[in-house]
């Protein structure tokens, strides 16, 4: 295994403040509607609440896509054909990654995350777990172009994107994203791409309030993540957890809602809310087969083959980077 050295991606003050964090935090506390963006949710803390999210029995999304891997992995496999390198967008999960290469017979792994330590912790055990693949991790920023290791420069690419993360992206960041993933793969690659797709309002409500109330923690660990990291004095205990259907957007929005009118302080800034009023924390976009097909279109990928599970609860997509035919 190699690693990508020197890179400083993480950008710190002397006293060891994450300064994106703060900049993202401390504007989107003064906005008019108050937002940080999802991102943010993942510290130690929120990275195991979101593993036990995928646990949860309301929480279909998982399984639903673990299903297509293991069920569909033929007709998978008889589309990328062998000897790629699979590019995944993200540490990569456990389960799916080692579903996706076992049915696939790939040349090289490269897994790109801006998240060394975690980075280096999954790569080791995938390259444990698959002795004779060359993984070549990439501490990276997957938003803009990532220049790949000289190493898989001559041999065909797979992108993988599992988990409907391109679903935490409004429209025009989720095609921008696309658009950069296609020039770090290169014309004639191939994309696969997990899509949760729009269903029963009540089924998509649960999965985002389960009743455990695991959802709600990993929401509110945010706040306890500011007061840590920003010196901040917010009263976590004065929000409460909220999952709301956005039909325009086809989205659930989660949101952290005051119970009372409060104040508070971050990084010696003050703010205060009014009882009613709410932090949007994450978007989680649904897709049709329609809508999931043009936003891969928008991004320069031309869709190639589609699975869907059993319940058509959640749908993997397959597409080439080449442009879309325009009209004559
Ligand atoms: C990791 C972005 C796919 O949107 O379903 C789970 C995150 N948020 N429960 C999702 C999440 C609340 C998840 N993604």
């Amino acid at each position: 295994m190699t690693f990508a050295k020197g890179l400083k991606l993480v950008n710190r003050d002397a006293g060891g403040v994450d300064l994106a964090f703060r900049a993202d935090v401390l504007a989107g506390l003064a906005a008019e509607q108050k937002a940080i963006p999802a991102r943010w949710f993942y510290d130690d803390t929120g990275s195991q609440l979101f593993e036990d999210i995928t646990r949860l029995p309301e929480y279909y999304p998982t399984r639903a896509e673990t299903a297509i891997l293991r069920g569909r992995s033929e007709e998978i496999a008889e589309l990328i054909r062998p000897g790629r390198a699979v590019v995944e967008f993200g540490s990569g999960s456990s389960v799916k990654t080692p579903l996706l290469l076992s049915a696939i017979a790939p040349s090289a792994y490269v897994p790109l995350d801006i998240a060394g330590d975690f980075l280096r912790a999954s790569s080791a055990a995938l390259a444990a777990k698959f002795p004779g693949l060359p993984v070549y991790p990439v501490e990276a920023d997957f938003m803009r172009r990532v220049e790949l290791p000289a190493e898989v420069a001559s041999l065909p690419k797979l992108g993988f994107f599992p988990g409907s993360t391109i679903g935490n992206m409004i429209a025009r960041t989720a095609t921008d994203l696309l658009r950069s993933m296609r020039e770090t793969l290169g014309e004639g690659a191939l994309l696969l791409i997990g899509m949760d797709l729009v269903k029963d309002e009540d089924v998509l409500l649960a999965a985002y309030d389960d009743a455990a109330g695991v959802t709600a923690q990993f929401n509110l660990n945010l706040l306890t993540r500011i007061n840590h990291e920003l010196g901040g004095d917010i009263p976590v205990d004065a929000f409460r957890h909220e999952a709301r259907w956005n039909d325009t957007f086809a989205r659930i929005e989660m949101h952290l809602v005051a119970r009372q009118d409060l104040a508070f302080t971050v990084s010696e800034q003050s703010f205060s809310m009014q009882e009613g009023e709410s932090i949007h924390t994450e978007n989680s976009h649904k897709f049709t087969k329609r809508s999931g097909q043009m936003l891969l279109a928008a991004g320069g990928w031309e869709p190639r083959a589609r699975w869907t599970d059993e319940a058509k609860q959640f749908s993997l997509l397959l597409a080439e980077a080449r442009a879309p035919r325009s009209a004559p």
